[in-house]
């Protein structure tokens, strides 16, 4: 009978381990979801080091943005963002509104 008990323990003890990892690895794809990021490349139309520093003090603090590069020589913004926070529009839009002229330019495939 004492084994009975014994068996029913290690049922539950299973079960409330098993309920612990579910509840782990769905909270694992949430965060993997929400971390999640994109990159885009726009062109923008600098002619300076102030033009550079201009969107890299700008965009660096837009919402959603995650990471970013501004190379003069081939006037390329790439930026990484989150697209639960922000889109490749909004991005492009910011850079507009500090006075550049832009273009979005598609990944190479
Ligand atoms: Mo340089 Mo750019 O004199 O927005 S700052 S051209």
């Amino acid at each position: 009978m004492k084994n009975v008990f014994k068996t029913i323990a290690a049922l539950i003890l299973i079960q409330v381990a098993f309920a612990g990892f579910s509840t782990v690895s769905a909270q694992n794809k949430k965060s993997k979801a929400k971390d999640q990021t994109e990159t885009v490349k726009v062109w923008a139309s600098m002619t300076c080091g102030s033009c550079v520093a201009k969107i890299e003090k700008n965009i660096a603090f837009e919402k959603g943005v995650s990471g970013l590069d501004v190379d003069l020589p081939t006037k390329m913004v790439t930026i990484t963002y989150k697209p639960t926070k922000t889109s490749q529009d909004k991005l492009e839009k910011a850079i507009q509104k500090l006075g550049f002229k832009t273009e979005v330019i598609a990944d190479k495939k």
